[in-house]
């Protein structure tokens, strides 16, 4: 529909509408950067969203059974700021549309979750938007039908580009949500066919529609202007029992002479090229106003949810006491009280049989424990269930014929999993955590590094963490992939020697309520090193001394995981040889670099060598051998020079010089 078509037939809806675009054209150009044309292009579609389909209410912005909004393209990132500011979400005023992109404003280039109540997840990255909206649809599916549809019981709905739909990882998500059926699952497709270098077709011929059909969703199309069109593919769409695409053609900065070309999509900020898309418009207020009756509109928009809302809260108060709390708890991402007493009974039980087992086996032992006291855990893999060892026995599976499982075979698709369960903690009332190879972290890093920006505690349990893995070889031996978690920030990445402190990590990881966590298992069995029980939890101080040097000290030996055991091997080399010697398990560099100057000085004192042992490289490690005190001469480290190689993991230790006989040669060298 054009635009002359529309102003005639649709005033109302054209003038709302028209306040986003203009909205984001005072904006962009006040920032004089931004993107102008995806907003300018969507307004519509998202003008009758919000006012005839989403559930929502600006003054409760957590509700838990509110719609959630999801805007995948998070570089037409003006366009929820200013959904979010005509509706009345307190966060967004005037005055953070018109700071947009400026430092301290909340109003940041892409939306960045926690800056704004309304903002779901942060988007900018592509293809991150439409895969959080697989996660969020599964905790709605699960927790609708664990705790019933007067509790939970709503859509999710998602808008994203011809970019998102390009990145692989759409494809991981289309697939996963299309299997599960999540039919309260809505994507809004910006069908524009442009891109930043040009037309779509420059690189893709891909039928879109053919292709979210063929995994299992329900296909419409609209016209992206035509406010009755839209709204009868939405209500289509909201009927189809699968989940839904909806291609919405639109031309990208719509009304500008930009539209329909590639130059439309960044910043349009030439003063010209404004005034004569606000003219085409039939726009007269000045830059940033908006007329008085188009604003109590929206406003009215933004009040449309507030029935449902109070409606939904006197049904929750009217649930008996122990669900209402149970509610309320998972909500808040506390642990149950359970938590603490089911770690306690692992840790003791491990103490006393000193069990020779994987740390891979281990997490599966505090789980089997973990997961019938917490009602909100959520675990998977990406078909790597038999290696990761997440499932346990009282989850069930997911499916679309049990809503209720716990169990989510996320297929291979780590990069989907990891966004998915971005996804899950953002919608909350779940905790999901999954699991691939730690070498695989690779393919799910982009999702990883969100979880980490957004501050939201998924649980990366990733398996097969060293050269220790053996025959599959250094395809699938990780040697630079802990130092990559320990760089990203608000990343706690755990690598526990045996069961004892891998349910220590299990228990910060599951009470973490901003920062994910990488659990780093070893394949191969491992001894129990923590013999002696203690009820404190030693990991929560990223490393401590696990055996002290008998008579004086003079070398401080660091391990961590596996090579733990090798370090008391070395040890007792050098205790015998009268070199006395201290071993550090540091199951955790973040947590033992946030303790106290103190500690961290009684931990790794002055004077004594220092050799890290770590079958992977060395660069983590140079904050601990030169810096903590620590001295060049006198700082060794025994690990991972190159890739491995494919042999069996004894062999491939001894190959590649990770012994307890070169650790302690590695000491007397530097002594
Ligand atoms: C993973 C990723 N790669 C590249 C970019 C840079 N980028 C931002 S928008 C964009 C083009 C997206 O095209 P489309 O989704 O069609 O948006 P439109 O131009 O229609 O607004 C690109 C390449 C990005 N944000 N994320
Ligand atoms: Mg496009």
């Amino acid at each position: 529909m054009d635009i002359a078509t529309l102003r005639e037939k649709h005033p109302d809806h054209w003038k709302k509408a028209c306040t986003i675009r203009t909205l984001t054209l005072d904006a962009v150009q006040a920032a004089n950067s931004g993107h102008s044309g995806m907003p300018m292009g969507m307004a519509d579609v998202a003008t009758v969203l919000f006012e005839k389909h989403l559930k929502f209410d600006p003054k409760a912005p957590n509700w838990p059974d509110r719609d959630r909004f999801i805007l995948s393209a998070g570089h037409g990132s003006m366009l929820i700021y200013s959904l979010l500011y005509l509706t009345g979400y307190p966060d967004i005023t005037l005055d953070q549309i018109k700071g947009f992109r400026q430092w301290g404003m909340r109003t940041a280039g892409h939306p960045e979750y926690g800056h704004a109540a309304g903002i779901e997840t942060t988007t900018g990255p592509l293809g991150q938007g439409i895969a959080n909206s697989v996660g969020f649809a599964i905790a709605e599916e699960n927790l609708r039908a664990r705790l019933g549809a007067k509790v939970i019981n709503h859509h999710t709905y998602v808008i994203a580009g011809d970019g998102c739909l390009m990145e692989g990882i759409s494809q991981e998500a289309l697939a996963l949500a299309g299997k599960q059926q999540l039919s309260n699952l809505i994507v809004l497709w910006d069908d524009n066919g442009i891109t930043i270098d040009g037309k779509v077709s420059l690189s893709d011929v891909t039928d879109q529609k053919a292709r979210f059909a063929a995994s299992g969703w329900a296909v419409f199309s609209c016209d992206g202007h035509d406010p009755v069109d839209i709204d009868r593919a939405l209500t289509a769409a909201k009927a189809a029992g699968k989940p839904a695409m909806i291609a919405c053609k639109t031309h990208i900065a719509l009304g500008s002479s930009a539209q329909d070309t590639s130059k439309g999509h960044g910043a349009l900020t030439d003063a010209k090229l404004i005034a004569d898309t606000k003219a085409a418009y039939g726009w007269t207020s000045a830059p940033f106003e908006i007329p008085a009756d188009i604003k109590a509109q929206w406003e009215a928009m933004g009040k449309r949810g507030a029935a449902t809302r109070a409606a939904w809260e006197a049904s929750v108060a009217a649930l008996p006491t122990g669900k209402r709390e149970l509610l309320t708890r998972i909500f808040s991402g506390d642990a149950p009280k359970g938590l603490k007493k089911a770690i306690l009974d692992v840790k003791k039980a491990a103490a006393a049989d000193k069990p020779k087992l994987a740390t891979r086996s281990a997490s599966e032992k505090v789980l089997t424990a973990v997961n019938p006291v917490m009602f909100e855990t959520i675990g998977g893999s990406a078909d790597l269930t038999g290696s990761n060892n997440t499932k346990t026995p009282d989850l069930g599976v997911f499916s679309p014929d049990d809503r209720k499982g716990r169990y989510i075979y996320f297929g291979i698709r780590e990069h989907g999993m990891a966004a998915a369960m971005n996804g899950m903690a953002l919608h909350g009332g779940v905790r999901p955590y999954g699991g691939t190879f730690m070498c695989f972290t690779d393919y799910a890093r982009g999702a990883m590094r969100l979880s980490a920006l957004m501050g939201i505690p998924v649980v990366y349990v990733m398996t097969h963490d060293s050269i220790g893995l053996g025959e599959d070889g250094p395809t699938h031996q990780p040697v630079e992939h802990l130092a990559i978690c320990r760089a990203t920030p608000n990343t706690l990445t755990f690598r526990p020697a045996d069961l004892v402190e891998t349910a220590e990590a299990w228990e910060l990881a599951l009470t973490s309520t901003k920062t994910p966590s990488v659990l780093a298992l070893s394949r191969q069995n491992l001894p129990t090193v923590r013999t002696s029980h203690t009820a404190k939890n030693l990991t929560a101080q990223g490393g401590y001394v696990l055996a002290e040097a008998t008579g004086k000290r003079q070398a401080i030996l660091m391990a961590t995981g596996s090579e733990v055991e090798i370090a008391l091997k070395a040890r007792d080399l050098l205790e015998a040889q009268g070199i006395g010697t201290r071993v550090v398990s540091m199951p955790c560099m973040e947590l033992f670099a946030a303790q106290p100057e103190v500690y961290r000085r009684k931990v790794l004192p002055a004077g004594p060598v220092r050799v890290a042992v770590e079958a992977a490289v060395r660069m983590p490690w140079d904050r601990f051998l030169l810096g903590e005190r620590g001295r060049e001469g006198k700082a060794g480290f025994i690990g991972m020079t190159s890739f491995g190689a494919s042999a069996p993991a004894e062999r491939l230790y001894k190959e590649f010089g990770i012994t307890a006989e070169n650790v302690a040669a590695e000491v007397k060298s530097l002594l």
